[in-house]
């Protein structure tokens, strides 16, 4: 007989502290654990897994730009007469409303499966299962812990089968990305991100051993990837349905060994078969000694860059593993980017053992004096779940927060050897401060002009970066267009408001960051215009800009000379360090 057999895949946002889900009209990052789950059950549905009277069915959505309208999903699971919610790249931070969304699945008896890094990294890294998973454990729903690539049917016939197990784990083997699924999703969902981004990661894996970082203990530390034709299949599948930007999810692209292969395939994509391909890639330190590496990222079509700066302090950088971070090398790496018009985000995490409030503030200052990044965006050292700190710190009963909805990188999680908790949390914020000051903003659109860099583009990113800050209170990598709050979507154990008192105040919020947003995109246009009409604005220079060469040697290393380990191409030390620059009050 023939039947359906209904599943919805939901990626689940966080909460804020009020205990409302941070969501938006339009997010602004596609999430690509999304587009590789609806790939997977997509092959699934295409290939009859289920037999050949049945028809797989497929929704998704991701919670950060869309409501997930929970009885609807409930009614059509229910009436399809099988299926099930698959919760989909779960991040520790978005554990606790993925168990309330479970909570209210599975009273009306729905299976529920959960897969993500909090269930993979926890499982890879404990001796046991944690409060939280225990607590969904109870509620009979099921684990998914590592990579679905070749192993969807299986979990798709044991539920369909009514013999869904508590735990699916295969950490111990990882897939072959060469000829693996290709990760997509329609465009109505594409549509939802500010921008129309689809996404794709190219590879998995990574060789190196930073003690903050999960995805060497769930996606291995062997690296794995896809093949130039692959590539070229996801975004002729895009394309198809209009969709040709593109936010390559890899943690360094260009570690990948198929860089070379792929970016050439792109480029003939672009120049030869006129498809109108734009990248967003992630790349490390030290891309830019890879032999023509940047100039074909740029040709391909990267016209922005993530760099995991993480830090400017040597000592800091080795007390994490993080060795192949060289500094010196660092203004060298930006302005080659810069050559090819290509805008520049970094990220920077506060909080390694030898960070203070005043040795934080004098790093902002030296970068914004002495490095040509556009966009920096800041982090709290996190013990996340799956990290070998993480372990560490649990093993030896360190406390940490319990609240998992807070370990977003934005919320102080432990202690510290030489700061308060309110210290650390004063410093993240006043960091942001720090660095998106007035002054600062139109320096960094006065390099952008001397370095021939879009003005509008950096003026918008630099608003959007300061803006979810100072305006909506959420990080940039959440924040989206037009914040929605629904009252009755509010975190389990927070009682829900009266509709008089909660809508009025959504309306005059709504207001506020409306016109906080105006006022500030009208103070960054003043700033673009009066460079725009500045004749010598091309000829702008300052220390960032100056190329690093034997006459003009870079002091920025100065300041940490005494702190550059003695490896392999650092600088000759060239005590007695520089004084220090002058930070603000
Ligand atoms: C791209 C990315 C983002 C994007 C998009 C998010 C996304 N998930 O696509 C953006 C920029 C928005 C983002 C933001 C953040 N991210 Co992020 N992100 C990544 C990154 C680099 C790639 C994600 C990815 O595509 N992986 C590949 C997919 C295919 O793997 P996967 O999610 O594990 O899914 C597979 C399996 O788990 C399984 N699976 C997953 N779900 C399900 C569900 C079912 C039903 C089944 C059967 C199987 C299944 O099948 C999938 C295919 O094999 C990862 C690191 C990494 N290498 O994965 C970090 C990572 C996931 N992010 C992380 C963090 C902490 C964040 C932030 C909190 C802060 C930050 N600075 O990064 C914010 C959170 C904001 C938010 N609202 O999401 C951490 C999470 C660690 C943890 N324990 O929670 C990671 C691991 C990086 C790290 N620092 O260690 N991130
Ligand atoms: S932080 Fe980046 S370089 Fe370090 S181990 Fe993780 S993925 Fe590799």
């Amino acid at each position: 007989m023939h039947r359906k057999f209904s599943i919805f895949l939901v990626k689940p946002s966080h909460y804020d502290a009020d205990g409302y889900v941070i969501q938006w009209y339009r997010s602004s990052i596609p999430s690509n654990s999304l587009a590789s789950v609806y790939g997977l059950i997509a092959e699934c549905a295409a290939a009859k897994t289920l037999g050949p009277d049945v028809d797989i069915e497929i929704d998704a959505c991701d919670e950060c730009n869309t409501i997930v309208d929970i009885k609807r999903i409930i009614r059509t699971i229910r009436a399809a007469g099988g299926g099930f919610v698959g919760l989909v790249g779960v991040q520790s931070n978005q554990f606790p409303r993925a168990l309330d969304l479970a909570r209210r699945f599975r009273a009306a008896d729905i299976p529920v499966v959960i897969g993500g890094f909090h269930v993979s990294g926890c499982l890879s890294m404990l001796p046991e299962l944690p409060a939280d998973l225990k607590e969904a454990q109870a509620l009979g729903v099921s684990f998914f812990a590592g990579e679905a690539e070749g192993r969807m049917a299986t979990l798709l016939k044991d539920i369909d089968s009514g013999q869904l197990k508590p735990i699916y784990n295969y950490l111990s083997a990882m897939p072959d990305m060469e000829a693996a699924t290709l990760p997509i999703l329609p465009v109505e969902i594409v549509g939802r991100i500010a921008g129309t981004y689809a996404s794709f990661d190219a590879g998995r894996g990574c060789p190196f051993q930073c003690s903050f970082c999960t995805i060497i203990n769930v996606q291995g530390r062997k690296s794995r990837y896809r093949t130039a034709d692959d590539v070229e299949g996801i975004v002729r599948a895009n394309a198809a349905q209009g969709v040709s930007r593109f936010f390559v999810t890899d943690d360094n692209f260009a570690r990948n060994k198929n860089w070379e292969a792929i970016l050439d395939r792109l480029i003939e994509l672009k120049e030869v078969h006129g498809f109108k391909i734009r990248l967003l890639l992630q790349v490390d330190t030290l891309c830019h000694r890879i032999t023509g590496f940047i100039e074909k990222a740029a040709r391909a079509g990267c016209g922005t860059v993530f760099i995991g700066l993480e830090n400017i302090n040597p000592e800091s950088l080795a007390g994490t593993k993080k060795r192949q971070n060289k500094i010196w090398e660092y203004r060298e790496m930006l302005q080659a980017w810069r050559r090819q018009g290509v805008v520049t985000y970094a990220g920077y995490i506060l909080g390694f053992p030898t960070d203070t409030p005043e040795s934080i503030a004098r790093d902002i200052e030296i970068i914004k004096n002495e490095l040509p990044i556009d966009v920096l965006e800041f982090f709290c050292l996190t013990p996340l779940p799956g990290s070998e700190d993480h372990q560490k710190l649990q093993a030896k009963g360190v406390p940490m927060d319990p609240d998992m909805n807070k370990y977003d990188l934005e919320h102080v999680c432990t202690g510290h050897a030489k700061m308060s908790k309110e210290q650390w949390q004063q410093c993240y914020r006043d960091a942001w401060k720090r660095y998106y000051t007035l002054e600062h903003v139109e320096t960094i659109m006065r390099r952008a002009r001397a370095s021939r860099i879009h003005l509008p583009k950096v003026g918008n990113a630099l608003m959007y970066f300061s803006g979810s800050i100072g305006i909506e209170d959420v990080h940039p990598l959440q924040v989206g267009v037009v914040r929605r709050k629904v009252r009755t979507h509010r975190r389990s154990g927070m009682t829900l408001e009266n509709p008089l008192i909660f809508y009025p105040r959504r309306g005059a919020e709504l207001a506020k960051s409306g016109i906080q947003w105006l006022r500030l995109a009208l103070r960054y246009r003043a700033i673009r215009k009066r460079i725009a009409r500045d004749p010598a604005s091309y000829d702008y220079t300052d220390e960032a800009l100056q190329p690093v060469t034997a006459e003009h040697p870079d002091h920025f290393v100065d300041h940490y000379a005494d702190k550059i380990p003695k490896t392999h191409g650092a600088p000759a030390q060239r005590a007695p360090a520089a004084p220090a620059v002058a930070v603000e009050a």
